[in-house]
């Protein structure tokens, strides 16, 4: 049967319609189950060794376009349901966006997943099956709230396996059971990506918004993505979560060698696990428990092999989000790992004095990361600067012991989605200029340097660009309905809220601008800046620096001395999905996080790849572009990371001190706590952040302000000269090649899991 006969039998077969009858949601049903079919006939990538990545995390997004480009059979299907008078882009809009991850972390586990299933590599990712996810994100009255993002359907991604397994805690014993999805490759087999679910699991506990029993772990465990952990029941539970995590898939991995009769003494050798950041470190404990009790090991004999066989990757350096668990907690949760922690932790000391590397403290915390350290034989930072400062300060304690274990592995994004799903019409104008090459190695992109000077080349980028941004704006206009104009420069910021990414100093930047323009300074092109930021639930601080941006929004907009020249827009619920719209659209990529602190970001590489140019501090990844792209097309901006690990060391910045300083600082400050925006806004957030930004201001807004404000008025200018602008679209894209995930786990498997 052809493609054309298959769909037709399966909605003839599902719904007793034709494909012209059905509607969107049933056609997506349809092209759910065709794909699965498709999957299902496409080879496993097989091999002796295999790494399983264990992640608390699996950012996917949605998966049919994907699935469908990897396949090979996106533009046949395409055509098929053309004929058909649908679009499939339409059908695409119907699938739920599963919500299993915050941001960078769980996006990058995902992109690493597609990457090693395009390479051939085999490899699983295990983590867990949120019903719930991360929370879906409503604006009332100009503030977050939290709802539940009901994302599993009756037909989904979701394969049921017969796989379970029981997990014991302290306190009470579970049952487990193992959802599939598919993972394949781009034109390549198929890999599995491994979600736990708990059998008691019981949706019906959450009453309203995200409230719900945190103490009944048995039909609580898998409903969401971090709960809430400002208190002890959110963190005990964070702890449940984590155990029934590894030790499924401890249980998983054992099982799999056992099926395949390898030499357990010898797992390193078929089995390399990547520890993504210190969510899954109980999967060291927990295997030299199992080896010990269960396969005779000596103590000795396990450490040895499961130190051989476990890496972990480093995603943060602030220090409140480095997992210290209280040991009163392991022993209330997993009484089975505390002796065995202790003695990791007793060989540690009996080697080393320093109690910077001590795995348990003297207030009886546990250093997850110091576990990983000891007893794994890879510590990598993910991006050249993160991981300078990972080995100069925050653990140079341990480089100093283990040199060799450290390296660099900087991130990337799969092209597949980044490029060739979401901005497809870019991905068909390059294969046209350069050929096909790119699309399997994406180093090939810098032939694009070659038409530099082709004025047919560089306008037909800006005429792409002006296409996406014209489908974003009806897109917003439908969603948020805002009306944007796609002549305006699109500057958007889209990533996790945080004060050490500075949402708050872009907001500064538009009260400043919003102030100038009503003093009669208008600039020349319009400009709309877009934001998208979901807030930790208990991170106070965050959730005004939210309320700021929706009430300039609305000052903004609704001026009309100022609204022809300038918009704001705040989008609900930022998602992939969400992303994948954004960022095609943008021209400024707004990469402003305080420098060090952003260990390396991934949208940087997403927007840069799509023909932004990059505004940004010297942090992160954001580097490597400034080495790649040179001077001429970045903006770089802002102190650097050694004069800000300085102020922190002194303890000499003082944010008062530039507020008094500069009169353009004070006002825009000033301006948070005005009548005009406690009219629009809620005066205890307002002034809230304004005490925050003038007494404490940890992450040194305030520093580098000014210097924002000057190069980001340079930028907007040089927009103006629009031949200068289309050559550095140019130059970025030509030079993103570099940022595949391909290359990424390449050096992941060269350097950490060397698999065949
Ligand atoms: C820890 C303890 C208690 C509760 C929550 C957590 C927690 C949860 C999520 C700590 C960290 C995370 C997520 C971190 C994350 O997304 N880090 C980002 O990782 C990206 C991929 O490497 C980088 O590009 C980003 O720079 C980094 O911020």
């Amino acid at each position: 049967m052809n493609m054309e006969e298959q769909l037709t039998k399966l909605t003839q077969d599902m719904y007793g319609k034709t494909i012209e009858q059905t509607t969107d949601q049933e056609l997506y049903y349809a092209v759910l189950k065709l794909s699965k079919e498709l999957l299902d006939t496409t080879a496993p990538i097989s091999g002796d060794k295999k790494i399983y990545y264990i992640s608390a995390e699996f950012l996917i997004g949605k998966l049919l376009s994907n699935n469908l480009i990897n396949l090979g059979v996106y533009d046949k299907l395409e055509e098929v349901l053309k004929a058909h008078g649908k679009e499939l882009s339409k059908i695409e809009e119907v699938e739920p966006e599963p919500s299993l991850g915050n941001g960078g972390l769980g996006r990058l586990a995902a992109c690493f997943l597609d990457s090693i299933a395009t390479l051939g590599l085999p490899g699983d990712g295990i983590g867990l099956n949120y019903h719930f996810g991360l929370f879906k994100q409503v604006f009332k009255d100009k503030l977050q709230c939290a709802e539940k993002n009901d994302w599993i359907e009756e037909n989904s991604w979701l394969n049921k396996t017969d796989v379970t397994f029981d997990v014991a805690f302290g306190d009470r014993k579970v049952k487990s059971r193992l959802y599939d999805i598919d993972v394949v490759g781009y034109e390549k087999g198929v890999n599995k990506l491994h979600l736990f679910d708990i059998e008691s699991v019981d949706e019906s506990i959450v009453k309203e918004g995200i409230n719900f029993d945190k103490e009944d772990i048995e039909k609580n465990l898998t409903l969401f993505l971090y709960p809430d952990d400002s208190d002890e029941a959110g963190n005990l539970l964070r702890i449940y979560q984590q155990y029934f995590m590894v030790s499924n898939a401890a249980q998983l991995i054992l099982a799999e060698l056992k099926e395949k009769k390898y030499d357990l003494r010898r797992m390193y050798d078929y089995a390399v696990i990547q520890i993504n950041d210190t969510h899954p470190t109980m999967v060291i404990p927990e295997l030299i428990r199992i080896l010990m009790e269960e396969k005779a090991f000596t103590m000795d004999e396990a450490i040895d092999v499961v130190s051989k066989t476990c890496a972990y990757t480093n995603h943060t350096i602030l220090a409140e989000a480095l997992e210290k668990w209280p040991l009163k907690y392991l022993e209330k949760v997993v009484p089975q790992l505390v002796p065995i922690i202790k003695e990791l932790d007793k060989r540690v000391r009996a080697k080393y004095t320093d109690e910077k590397v001590q795995i348990i403290d003297k207030d009886e915390r546990v250093h997850m990361a110091h576990i990983d350290i000891h007893y794994g034989f890879s510590v990598n930072g993910v991006a050249a600067i993160h991981t300078e400062i990972l080995k100069d300060t925050e653990l140079n304690h341990f480089y100093k012991i283990y040199p060799e274990k450290f390296n660099n592995k900087t991130n990337g994004i799969t092209f597949r989605r980044w490029l060739l799903s979401c901005n497809r019409e870019l991905a068909s104008y390059l294969t046209e200029t350069i050929g096909e090459g790119f699309k399997h190695d994406a180093d090939r992109l810098e032939k694009l340097l070659d038409f530099a000077d082709d004025q047919a080349v560089l306008d037909k980028l800006a005429e792409i660009k002006m296409h996406k941004k014209e489908e974003l704006v009806s897109y917003v206009k439908e969603k948020e309905g805002v009306e944007l104009d796609p002549n305006a420069i699109f500057d958007i910021q889209v990533k996790r809220l945080h004060e050490y990414k500075r949402q708050q100093m872009n907001a500064l930047y538009i009260i400043h601008k919003y102030l100038e323009i009503k003093a009669g300074k208008k600039p020349s092109t319009p400009v709309t800046f877009i934001f998208g930021a979901k807030a930790a639930p208990a991170y106070v601080i965050a959730q005004d620096i939210i309320h700021l941006l929706l009430v300039m929004q609305e000052i903004v907009n609704n001026d009309p001395d100022v609204s022809p020249y300038m918009k704001v827009l705040m989008v609900e619920n930022y998602n992939v999905s969400y992303a994948e719209k954004l960022i095609p659209a943008c021209d400024i990529s707004e990469q402003i996080s305080l420098a060090s602190k952003e260990a390396s970001g991934t949208g940087n590489m997403k927007f840069m790849l799509n023909g932004a140019v990059t505004l940004g501090t010297a942090d992160g990844a954001n580097v490597e572009i400034h080495d790649l792209v040179g001077d001429d097309n970045i903006y770089v901006f802002g102190k650097d990371s050694d004069t800000v690990i300085a102020h922190y060391e002194k303890a000499d910045y003082v944010s008062k001190d530039y507020y008094e300083k500069s009169p353009v600082i004070k006002e825009a400050v000033d301006f948070i706590i005005s009548d005009l925006a406690v009219k629009h806004g809620h005066k205890e957030n307002l002034e809230r952040l304004y005490k925050e930004l003038l007494n404490k201001d940890w992450f040194m807004t305030l520093l580098d302000l000014e210097d924002y404000i000057e190069t980001k008025d340079r930028m907007l200018k040089d927009y103006e000269d629009r031949q200068k602008w289309k050559k550095m679209m140019l130059v970025n894209i030509a030079k993103a090649g570099f940022f595949s995930s391909d290359r990424t786990i390449a050096e992941y498997n060269r350097d950490i899991w060397k698999l065949k």
